[in-house]
């Protein structure tokens, strides 16, 4: 990965225009990056709109992970179409995505040798509203999750890093987010770091992820991080949440279950592919041996019908 002079060697924050190569390479230096004005205001303000209910009318959360101040609104695609158009489907996010974890293998299939391809598909997708008084989350990776188990590095290798990263995370403000109103708290460069660290990330060592409404933090899964204490006495930071993993990893929310298959048939099929109605080649995701975007499509099942992988 050769540098790329322009950028200080600050955590940056890029305009939605500058080419997704630069991001992808900030990314890989600093494990995070920000895009301003990433998602226009008026969509961020209607998928607030669409997912206020359900944000209110949440249920405690029990243990520490989030403060009783923060609400969280789960389950995004079933509430808010225009943040799984928008926000989910940005294409930013969707090429970063793809470049960092679609996963291409090869195997023996007797004489042959066969080559797989195994896309992204969504992880989790969270609005999270930090009220006043809420605490900071401990600074954890978010790819615990998948028991990803790091080396430590001293920088990214394009080649023998490919395979590093099950997740990548897409947080987009819903409000102004500020240091004191919650900003999630990142540790730049923490995505290097192995996993046998014997001491615990520091807090001392994080930037704030500041934030005008419609700016967007990219993260890689594997960066320490966590929502962040709110001092005020009277402002809520709102955040969309959106991750993605590789194609033949368990999804983190299980959008099966979570999104009743009619919202999941009004929506178009790259979005209904995104959920997880498609293969992860060769062979995660069939049902009754078919690609399960039939599910949604039964005219599509003689053209999906079983055949080798
Ligand atoms: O609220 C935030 O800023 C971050 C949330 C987070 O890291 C998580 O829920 O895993
Ligand atoms: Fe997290």
């Amino acid at each position: 990965m050769a540098p790329l002079s322009k950028y200080g060697p600050d955590v940056q924050r890029v305009s939605a225009e500058t080419p997704v190569e630069d991001i992808i390479y900030l990314l890989k230096r600093d494990g995070g990056v920000f895009i301003r004005g990433l998602i226009n205001v008026e969509d961020v303000d209607k998928a607030y709109d669409e997912c206020r209910h359900r944000l209110e009318n949440d249920v405690e959360w029990n243990g520490s992970f989030f403060p009783k101040e923060t609400q969280r609104a789960p389950g995004l695609i079933g509430l808010s179409p225009t943040y799984a158009k928008t926000q989910m489907m940005n294409p930013i996010y969707q090429k970063v995505c793809d470049h960092f974890l679609t996963t291409r293998s090869w195997f023996w299939w007797g004489n042959e040798k066969k080559e797989s391809v195994s896309k992204p598909y969504v992880h989790s997708c969270v609005a999270m509203r930090i009220g006043p008084g809420g605490k900071a989350q401990p600074l954890h990776r978010d790819d615990y999750i998948s028991h990803n188990h790091h080396q430590e590095i001293d920088s990214w290798d394009d080649e023998l890093d490919r395979n590093r990263e099950t997740a990548v995370g897409l947080f987009v403000a819903g409000s102004k987010v500020t240091k004191e109103n919650g900003g999630t708290q990142f540790i730049p460069r923490s995505h290097l770091w192995g996993t046998n660290r014997t001491s615990p990330p520091d807090v001392n060592d994080c930037i704030f992820a500041e934030m005008d409404k419609g700016d967007g933090f990219l993260m890689l899964a594997s960066a320490y991080h966590g929502g962040g204490n709110n001092v005020t006495a009277d402002e809520e930071r709102m955040v969309f949440a959106t991750f993605a993993i590789r194609g033949y990893l368990r999804q983190e929310e299980n959008q099966f279950l979570a999104v009743s298959q009619d919202i999941a048939k009004g929506y178009d099929r790259p979005i209904q592919v995104f959920m997880g109605y498609s293969m992860s080649d060769p062979a995660c995701g069939w049902v009754e041996e078919m690609d399960p975007l039939f599910v949604l499509h039964p005219e599509l099942a003689r053209e999906a019908g079983p055949k080798d992988f």
